[in-house]
């Protein structure tokens, strides 16, 4: 048996070489804009032979429905096909013990009933005559993706595999996983390419505690999941899921466990969980790779989540993490169990990873109280590992013994059941229309003393556009060293790169002005006449000036940092201010995850449809600008953030204080339930 399916795969993999050497090439050369797509088709052999009812849901149309739609959306004939392999003995024997990899091995020349009993000493597993070559595909997959963007040949990439690995251990089957997929992906990334920092992030419903008990005591991986927990009652029930679980020994504070209490969990409650927990955390911990344990259980619609998140939030979840590694994240397929949403949601992956633009996220942009309690009781058990969250003085919530019960203020969303029941129409509704994407153009102005940074290059904005007479006129006002025929240049350039934002020619782009505030403040009066436009979202760094009538105009939020103090009083929630002239390093790292293409995941989530940033700096924080310029346009940034500068403790304390005031208009911005 063993010898024809060999032979079998030998003819594909040699096919698929072929394809990827021609007809693929064409279409995106291999470079290190591309992303990487990985399937096999010979994954979708291993099926259950059995009646099983906790096994019937993984299945091989999982993987192969889902690349049906990949090549549907024309998703798949983008991305640099690379074939698979199957990992070697070595590579397995990273993660799992020798012994147990015998063990798998030998249900190759099996029969259907010693399959069964040796399946029933582990915790919902089965096993198949092509487990073991199954497995090992998963897991030569998951090294052929990690190997193409550590070298470089490819930015990103995403790998459909089965079986799924995150629960398997170094000597046990568990969960429908046999090999650790992205364990050993980590493993191998830090021995054969010598990385250090390795970020896991674990989307799946199901907490992966292989991935955690591979990497508990090694700081080098910091391991996240989120989890439907339900105070220990859902499956894996296991103590060790828990937020105050953190890792041990030298690796302490390197597992990160935010335990879903409730289903139905909606975007709100993803986001927030991103914004507040794991980018705060990632940023600091700076990583060389991102290795993403993709399951969709998580996603609407899944018999085993019974969350309530849509496609769309993934496009959200995976642009999040674009911004770190320098945008080096590897998707790996784990669990997914509702065939629609599966599809629609690695979709939504790929066209993130694709450089496609992120389409609106639905629903309230408010967190539930479970998840707000989620989240309060994990930045909690974080903050003395962690110097982004050390500032936040709020202690746990609760602790799992003493949960009484959610009560709390009306601000907050509840979570709606998770219960599937009547569900169905509404999903085949939400699964059938293409998401739709927003008009979000970014227009940066950066000082002319940044021309010698590394600005994304096809975006900067090179011809001008004659001014308005109250253009000029404005222009007049000022007291510039410049020429007046070069400083009109200067402020049309900008305004040129608005006026095609605005007509919906280009997304982003990037205009060089050496009269920032002047810029900025003429960008935003042109933007603001054009009646059509309901929301603007203003990013500024450094002192500016914003006319009052523009201010107020209503359509606006304006987020300034860095300025010069400004007297005012209350803060108003459609201005925001961070003034002070201490390293903006900090904020800058926030921002340059700010998720300007996808409105919703801002403080306040209003229905953007401009987003605008403007830098108005001093020499020293070029590099700053630089980071924010890729930030802005969507792009994975061109070198690392660097060493972690941790906010000054006015900073941190003016941080919390604002977001604190802010938060009744902007609920997104909550970190406790109080
Ligand atoms: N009703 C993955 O998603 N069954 N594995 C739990 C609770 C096991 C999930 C039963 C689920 C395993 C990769
Ligand atoms: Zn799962």
């Amino acid at each position: 048996m063993q010898g024809g399916w060999e032979a079998a795969r030998g003819r594909r993999l040699r096919s698929s070489a072929a394809r990827a050497g021609t007809g693929m090439a064409k279409n995106r050369p291999p470079g290190p804009q591309g992303t990487a797509l990985i399937y096999d088709k010979d994954m979708a052999r291993v099926r259950l032979l059995w009646d099983d009812p906790e096994c019937a849901i993984e299945v091989p149309e999982r993987l192969t429905s889902t690349y049906a739609r990949l090549c549907h959306r024309g998703l798949a004939q983008r991305c640099v096909q690379l074939p698979v392999r199957e990992a070697t003995e070595e590579d397995l024997e990273l993660v799992h013990s020798p012994e147990y990899v015998a063990v798998v091995k030998g249900t190759q020349t099996m029969s259907r009933e010693q399959l069964h009993t040796l399946a029933q000493q582990y915790d919902a597993v089965y096993f198949h005559p092509s487990t073991f070559p199954c497995a090992r595909m998963a897991v030569g997959a998951t090294l052929q993706l990690v190997d193409a963007v550590v070298t470089g040949a490819v930015g990103n990439g995403m790998a459909l595999v089965r079986p799924p690995g995150h629960h398997s251990q170094r000597d046990a089957a568990n969960g429908f996983c046999v090999f650790n997929n992205v364990a050993i992906a980590a493993e191998h990334a830090k021995r054969r390419h010598g990385l250090q920092r390795i970020l896991i992030v674990d989307w799946d419903i199901h907490h992966g505690q292989g991935i955690q008990r591979a990497f508990e005591n090694d700081p080098s991986v910091l391991y996240f999941s989120w989890h439907r927990y339900e105070h220990q009652s859902f499956w894996p029930r296991l103590r060790e899921s828990d937020y105050d679980v953190v890792g041990q020994g030298p690796g302490r504070g390197f597992t990160v466990n935010v335990p879903w209490n409730k289903v139905g969990m909606r975007n709100a409650d993803y986001v927030s969980v991103f914004l507040h927990v794991l980018l705060p955390l990632a940023i600091e911990f700076d990583p060389e790779l991102v290795l993403v344990s993709a399951g969709y259980d998580s996603g609407i619609g899944d018999p085993e989540g019974e969350m309530k998140a849509t496609p769309e939030c993934f496009a959200h979840l995976t642009f999040l993490l674009l911004p770190l590694a320098r945008g080096r994240l590897c998707a790996v397929l784990e669990g997914g169990y509702y065939l629609q949403s599966l599809a629609e949601c690695v979709c939504l992956t790929l066209q993130t990873l694709l450089g496609d633009p992120v389409p609106a996220l639905s629903g309230e942009p408010v967190p539930c109280l479970s998840a707000l309690e989620s989240i309060q009781n994990v930045r909690a058990a974080h903050a003395p590992h962690w110097a982004s969250l050390r500032h936040e003085n709020s202690g746990p919530v609760l602790t799992p013994s003493t949960w009484q019960g959610d009560a709390g203020p009306s601000l907050l969303g509840t979570p709606s059941t998770g219960t599937t029941d009547g569900l169905k129409p509404l999903l085949d509704k939400v699964l059938s229309c293409p998401p739709r994407s927003l008009c979000t153009g970014i227009g940066l102005a950066v000082p002319d003393s940044a021309s010698g940074l590394n600005l994304p290059p096809a975006l900067l904005q090179e011809k001008g556009v004659p001014l308005r007479e109250e253009e000029e006129a404005l222009w007049a006002r000022l007291d510039s060293a410049l020429p007046q025929d070069q400083a009109l240049a200067a402020l049309g350039k900008p305004l040129a790169l608005l006026d095609e934002i605005l007509a919906g020619q280009v997304r982003a782009g990037i205009a060089v002005s050496p009269t920032v505030s002047a810029t900025t403040v003429a960008a935003l009066r042109r933007t603001l006449s054009c009646q059509a436009l309901s929301r603007l979202l203003c990013v500024t760094l450094g002192d500016l000036d914003v006319p009052e009538d523009l201010r107020d105009d209503g359509r606006m939020l304006l987020l300034n940092l860095g300025g010069k103090e400004q007297p005012e009083a209350a803060p108003s929630p459609a201005c925001i201010r961070l003034a002070g002239r201490e390293s903006w390093c900090p904020w800058v790292r926030a921002l340059a995850c700010l998720p300007l293409g996808m409105d919703w995941a801002l403080p306040g989530c209003s229905r953007l449809q401009l987003g605008l940033g403007c830098c108005c700096c001093p020499n020293s924080e070029l590099p700053s600008v630089e980071a924010l310029a890729w930030a802005l346009v969507g792009r994975p940034l061109p070198s690392t953030l660097g060493p972690f500068l941790s906010a000054s403790p006015e900073q941190a304390s003016a941080v919390t204080r604002l977001c604190r005031q802010l938060q009744q208009d902007w609920p997104m911005l909550q970190v406790s339930v109080t």
